[in-house]
């Protein structure tokens, strides 16, 4: 039983801030967050420390990273820790926003993006935060209203790959996580909760019967945009869009292993007991054989190397019941393993549940990981 690699995807138009939350989300986990720590692998590490060296050290719009490109398709390897520990090794795929209607200018980046979206665990989908409180003109969006018409507007063209991400995963429909970045700045525009009424609004193809959705706002630091974008980076939040990944994550593989292990079990089980029959027909059989050593008659004919054969099998077949209840027993603890890590990112998303919502079946809940109960 291995684990198979894990794909996240990132979606959003240009500008909606899906790298500054790859280095964000970096930044807040790098040094650990409640046990859990992240690494990169690969050439990867380096660009990512040399952005989080520039978002400290500069002040202004060039502290954060360019535009990504069309070509320029990046797939971060992370490397999760928990108490030090490998867990899991992800890739984070980051695209640039010209790649959702590049189907023309560049079929390679567009259909690289689509094959991504079908492999990913999870999808996220980025909304920009701006649209929330202003139009690219720099209009103020007074009203819920203005605000809802204008994230519909500027979101039309996700919509295509939410269907996409749907129909690629009919059987099993992994969560979306819709992430709304610069929550600094529209957080005090916007009512408590309002944020998820325009996002149930906006995106009423996936608030639906069989699909799990959540939404969180999150920044790289509250006062990032202080004096001209000269604020402290203090990511905010930016763990949590990731941890509902990895949780459904290892929710699935757990299931995977349960139902794996049931099978397995039942095999071992019957095995043993298949053996311990043998064992006690040989143990029978044993005893036939040395009985006749006690009749005068029957003396002649005993043989020996029966009883050594029987013997023979008897110990084969302790050797089967031994490795079944090792397999029973090495599989559990893998359950317990991963249970254990999945109870340690539920609880941390529980005790953040305030922070964001969960839409299950279009009715909105708070985080309650109730579907752990099954395990
Ligand atoms: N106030 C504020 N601005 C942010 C935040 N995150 C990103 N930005 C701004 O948003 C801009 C775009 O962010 P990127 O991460 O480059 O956006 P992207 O989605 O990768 O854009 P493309 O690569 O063009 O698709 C940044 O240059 C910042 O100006 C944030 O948390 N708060
Ligand atoms: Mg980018």
């Amino acid at each position: 039983m291995s684990e198979a690699r894990t794909r996240f995807t990132a979606i959003g138009t240009r500008n909606s801030g899906k790298t500054c939350y790859v280095v964000g989300m970096y930044y807040q986990l790098i040094t650990g967050y409640k046990g859990f720590s992240l690494k990169s692998g690969g050439d990867t590490v380096s660009r990512l420390e040399n952005w989080m060296d520039t978002m400290d050290d500069e002040v202004g719009q060039n502290r954060f990273p360019a535009a990504t490109s069309l070509t320029e398709i990046t797939d971060y390897e992370f490397k999760l820790k928990y108490a030090l520990k490998d867990v899991m090794t992800f890739n984070w795929i980051d695209y640039g926003g010209s790649t959702l209607n590049s189907r023309e200018d560049n079929p390679q980046a567009y259909y690289s993006l689509k094959d991504s979206i079908s492999k990913s665990a999870t999808l996220y989908i980025f909304i920009n935060g701006d649209w929330l409180y202003k139009t690219d003109r720099g209009k103020i969006l007074e009203t819920k209203e203005d605000r809802i018409k204008y994230v519909k507007r500027n979101a039309r063209v996700l919509n295509d790959y939410l269907m996409e991400f749907a129909e690629s995963h009919e059987d099993n429909m992994p969560p979306f996580v819709f992430v709304i970045t610069k929550s600094d700045v529209w957080g005090p525009y916007l009512e408590d909760d309002e944020i998820y009424d325009i996002m149930k609004e906006c995106f009423s193809s996936v608030m639906v019967e069989g699909c799990r959705a959540y939404v969180v706002g999150v920044s790289l630091g509250k006062d990032i945009s202080d004096d001209d974008y000269s604020g402290d980076v203090d990511p905010v939040d930016m763990h949590i869009p990731f941890f509902i990944g990895i949780y459904h994550q290892f929710l699935n593989f757990c299931m995977y292993l349960k139902s794996e292990i049931n099978n397995e079990t039942q095999r071992n089980l019957q095995l043993i007991h298949d053996n311990t029959i043998f064992i006690g027909d040989r143990q029978q059989e044993i005893g036939k054989e040395k009985s006749k050593k006690n009749s005068f008659f029957r003396r002649l004919f005993y043989d020996e190397s029966n009883v050594n054969l029987c013997e023979a099998q008897i110990r084969e077949s302790k050797r089967e019941i031994n490795e079944a209840n090792n397999a029973i027993n090495s599989n559990n603890d893998l359950f317990m393993h991963y249970k254990k890590l999945m109870q340690a990112v539920s609880s941390q998303l529980l005790r953040d549940s305030s922070r964001f919502c969960m839409f299950e079946n279009g009715v909105e809940k708070d985080f309650n990981a109730e579907e752990m109960i099954e395990l």
